[in-house]
């Protein structure tokens, strides 16, 4: 059994559309960011770090999500190539998230949210960034059905949740962003993670 720490941000779902996609046997606890509950003596004790996701699965703790779902798709043996070049590939896309678009993402929402006083020309530099980035994907999807290659894989699963929630005025710019979401959304695995925490 996975005990897997999250909250309902975009790193805790793509860890849950995992878990699910997998059907790995897991448990849940919401560790409440909103209340400061990372900071608890109990969760530091798990992650020094203080920072969703984790999971503990059979004495191995494990933080970043994108090292979980390395993880998770060596242990179920899915979503992860095992040819060299393809593998590389999806490795190469989900690298796109952890090392930039995802701290892009971050810096984004801390000059706007908790700086004092708010910085919303920087954070907009750093949103015109991620948009560039995301005419990359854009460009990918038109040559392959999937991010990295022709199968499903946890490149696309680290990417689905970063998309903004209202995506109609988002997808005039990227058509192919937009196939590849409408095809994502209806697996019933992305259902459920991305409703995760409940
Ligand atoms: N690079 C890490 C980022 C982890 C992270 O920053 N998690 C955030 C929520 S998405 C968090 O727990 N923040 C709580 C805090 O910083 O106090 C990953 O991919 O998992």
């Amino acid at each position: 059994m996975i005990d897997f720490y999250t909250y309902s941000t975009f790193n805790g779902k793509r860890v849950a559309i995992m878990l699910e996609e997998t059907g790995l046997d897991y448990q849940t606890h919401i560790i409440n960011l909103a209340k400061g509950e990372q900071r608890s003596i109990e969760f530091l004790e798990i992650n020094p770090s203080g920072r969703i996701p984790t999971i503990v699965d059979d004495g191995l703790t494990l933080t970043q999500s994108a090292a979980i779902l390395i993880y998770l798709a060596e242990k179920s043996g899915s979503f992860l190539p095992t040819e060299a070049s393809a593998r590389a590939k999806v490795i190469e896309w989900l690298c796109f998230h952890a090392t930039d678009i995802s701290p892009t993402m971050f810096d984004s929402f801390y000059l706007t949210q908790r700086c004092q006083p708010a910085q919303p020309q920087a954070a907009e530099l750093l949103n015109q960034r991620i948009f560039m980035l995301y005419q990359n994907f854009d460009a990918e999807l038109a040559k392959h059905e999937f991010i990295g290659g022709d199968s499903y894989s946890i490149a696309d699963i680290a990417m689905f949740p970063t998309l903004p929630a209202d995506t109609t005025e988002f997808f005039q710019s990227y058509p192919n962003l937009q196939r590849w979401f409408q095809q994502v959304s209806q697996r019933s695995a992305v259902q459920i993670g991305m409703q995760m925490p409940v």
